[in-house]
């Protein structure tokens, strides 16, 4: 005979159906609008069998959570001069419902050197990460993104004028600020009935706005030539006689914290002398008179030497001599 007591068994089943309309793999969390459905369900045996009982169901709707960040896409300071320059900027939808931006920009901001002039802000329309003019979508006041998608992001350009007069190394910064258009708020401020599907809307830990700068260095570069001669005369002297080698040093100083690009240095053979052929120098390394096998070429008209991109702080020197006809 079986003596063992009645095992009465309670099982709680948590939990029952999640039932979600959307994509819920959102960085918020659950979309906006989705209906969260819960039943609890009990087994249990009362000795006389397996039973089991179904709770009510309780059904939730997701509210939509009002974020949104802005962050520079510029590594470091936009190097600039007097004139057009474009700072780069990325803005995502944080939330977990479909949102519209409106955007502010500031260009003078405390601690400034100086102060741009804004004079748009437009979207990557063909989505290069690169402003295209009469490409890239110019926004009209006030400005403000299309509705995008929870998780969304959108790069940005805030164009804008360097003015004349700045100095080298002078920096500014412009602050791009992006306010849900439903509202913003400290988090938790509700907006009621004007999230997804009647809910409410409510700011959150963003409290729906965000701030973000991008900085402008101004590098001008300059490049100083500098000529001088020495005479060696058939006698041993320095005297500019027929048959006398004058030997030409052009120095090149680029100063500045920029560079410049496609520095070539060029000098015509003065009348009454003639190019002394393997002669030409750069830093008092030869060059070969041929053109296309070095940096430089030379021939009876004159010399050219290309230094191409130099950066300031350096000195370049090209040499070459001449004879007295
Ligand atoms: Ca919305
Ligand atoms: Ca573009
Ligand atoms: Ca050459």
């Amino acid at each position: 005979m079986d003596t063992r007591p009645i095992t009465r068994s309670l099982y709680v089943a948590g939990l029952a159906a999640l039932f979600v309309h959307g994509n819920p793999a959102l960085a918020e969390g659950v979309s906006a609008g989705t209906l969260i459905e819960n039943t609890a369900t009990a087994t249990y045996d009362d000795g006389d069998g397996p039973k089991s009982v179904d709770s009510n169901t309780v059904t939730l709707r997701v509210d939509e959570l009002l974020d949104v960040t802005v962050t520079s896409l510029n590594s470091g300071a936009v190097a600039a001069v007097p004139g057009d320059a474009v700072l780069t900027f990325e803005l995502t939808n944080q939330g977990n419902g479909p949102e519209a931006f409106e955007l502010v920009t500031n260009p003078t901001v405390t601690g400034n050197d100086f102060d741009v002039t804004v004079d748009d802000v437009a979207v990557d329309t063909n989505g290069n990460g690169t402003y295209d003019p009469g490409v890239d979508e110019i926004l009209t006041a006030p400005q403000t993104t299309a509705v995008l998608a929870a998780d969304e992001r959108l790069t940005l350009f805030v164009l804008v004028t360097v003015p004349t007069g700045v100095t080298d190394t002078q920096q500014s910064t412009v602050e791009l600020t992006a306010n849900a258009v439903t509202g913003t708020g400290a988090p938790g401020t509700t907006f009621a009935g004007q999230g997804v599907g009647g809910g409410d809307a409510i700011a959150g830990t963003t409290g729906a706005s965000a701030i973000a700068t991008g900085a402008l260095q101004v590098g001008i570069t300059s490049v100083d030539l500098i000529k001088s001669a020495t005479i060696a005369d058939p006698f041993g002297g320095t005297s500019a006689v027929p048959g006398s080698v004058v030997t030409f040093t052009i120095t090149a100083n680029v100063a500045g914290s920029g560079s410049v690009d496609d520095l070539i240095v060029t000098d015509a053979i003065p009348t009454g002398t003639s190019y002394t052929a393997g002669t030409l120098a750069l830093d008092g390394a030869p060059l070969t008179d041929a053109s296309g096998d070095d940096a430089g070429e030379a021939d009876a008209a004159g010399i050219s030497v290309d230094l191409g991109t130099v950066a300031g702080g350096t000195s370049r020197s090209v040499t070459f001599a001449v004879t007295i006809d």
